[in-house]
């Protein structure tokens, strides 16, 4: 009850704010972008890939879009959505922000959709991927990706490679509901049998029982989902349970192996199936001169998915800004993101006109060892693949 009474009061205060004469129009003024990351918590690694990317992005383009100053604040939520929802209520009532940005997790994305729609303020989804998140408020554009967008390639590719009975073990929670249903409707449809589906929780996982489940009912394959960051402690209770020498293969999405941790997990990854929409290995000229300028910038730190959903987030502010010469009306902006399409690290993309959300292409990699590192080596490629959840629906 208090808290809802603080939020409405909130809501009241902002409303009066954005009433204001001049708010976010004033000539050579400066555009301000409220960025709301995990910096501390157990998904730091998130925020720090992300912050990284922001950062680089503004380096190697500017500080100055149609003539405005572009000012970052960041705001660090832990990773708790409470936390996210105050920080965004300030950014855009004391602040004057024209853009809210960033978003480690779905609930933290969840939460600030009411406050977006309210006071018409862009809010750039660059790391969360639960599908319905683009439905939480029309002022939402989302830069990462969906998880049933890189999980379908993935159920077909195994339907199609000789995988007929599968455990799925995901984290509990929306993307990992997501990522468990569209496995199992994509790899049922082609004759595949899923025999449990397993559900981890998101804070202080411990895969061990979950492990003994999967490697019990013998599948030929178990499909894995977990959050960014997450993956090596996966791996190493994988590895604990004997699952490695099970015969049992490992399919997952790229989260799993994320290339923020992946050379950590040792020669126990090598040979892992994923699908993602982005690895540090993709070949291509705008990804070496990307992973080479964000190494240089950050102590030899490889870029990761995150840190392509913050940069190609960063695009698409400095570009919509571009369109609307300077203007920060937020209506306007999200309108002049809807349809854009670019070149990015991990190949071509664009936004959803319909939907908002990301159209890119899903990789099929397998990893590998290149020049003594460990790496996502993509070998095949399905080419814009949109959110299938909201492709159905529509
Ligand atoms: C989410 C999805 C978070 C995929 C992730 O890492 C991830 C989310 C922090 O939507 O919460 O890899």
């Amino acid at each position: 009850m208090l808290r809802r009474r603080t939020v409405l009061k909130g809501a009241g205060a902002m409303a009066a704010s954005l009433a204001l004469p001049g708010h976010g129009f004033a000539q050579g003024a400066g555009v301000k972008i409220g960025l709301i990351l995990p910096m501390t918590g157990p998904f730091a690694s998130t925020g720090r890939q992300i912050d990284a990317a922001v950062r680089l992005y503004m380096q190697k383009n500017g500080a100055e879009v149609a003539g405005r100053k572009v000012e970052v604040v960041l705001k660090d939520d832990t990773g708790t959505a409470d936390v996210t929802r105050r920080l965004a209520q300030e950014l855009i009532v004391n602040d004057r922000v024209n853009v809210i940005a960033g978003f480690g997790l779905t609930p933290l994305a969840m939460a600030v959709g009411p406050l977006a729609t309210q006071a018409k303020v862009p809010a750039i989804v660059m790391a969360a991927a639960t599908s319905s998140i683009t439905e939480a408020s029309p002022f939402i554009v989302r830069s990462s990706f969906t998880l049933p967008q890189v999980t379908v390639p993935l159920a077909a590719w195994g339907a199609e490679n000789g995988i007929k009975k599968v455990v799925t073990l995901v984290t509990d929670y929306g993307p990992g509901i997501d990522a468990e249903k569209a496995f199992k409707e994509r790899f049922t449809a082609s004759g595949g049998e899923v025999t449990a589906e397993l559900r981890v929780p998101l804070r202080n996982p411990d895969f061990a029982p979950f492990l003994q489940r999967a490697a019990d009912a013998k599948p030929d394959a178990v499909f894995v989902f977990v959050p960014s960051g997450v993956g090596a402690q996966f791996m190493k209770q994988f590895v604990e349970r004997g699952l490695d020498k099970s015969g049992i293969q490992l399919i997952a999405t790229g989260d799993v192996t994320d290339d923020d941790i992946l050379n950590e997990m040792g020669d126990v990854a090598l040979g892992t199936i994923t699908t993602h929409h982005y690895s540090a290995a993709h070949d291509s000229t705008e990804n070496r001169a990307f992973v080479e300028a964000f190494r240089k910038a950050n102590d030899n730190m490889r870029p990761n998915f995150m840190a392509v959903g913050g940069y190609d987030g960063m695009h698409l502010i400095y570009e919509a800004l571009r369109k609307t010469g300077g203007g920060t009306a937020g209506e306007g902006l999200v309108n002049a993101m809807k349809g854009m399409a670019w070149q990015s690290p991990r190949g071509p993309i664009s936004i959803d006109p319909q939907t908002r959300d990301i159209i890119q292409n899903v990789y099929v990699r397998k990893v590998e060892r290149v020049d003594g590192e460990l790496y996502n080596v993509e070998f095949a490629t399905i080419a814009n693949v949109k959110d299938p959840v909201k492709a159905t629906k529509s």
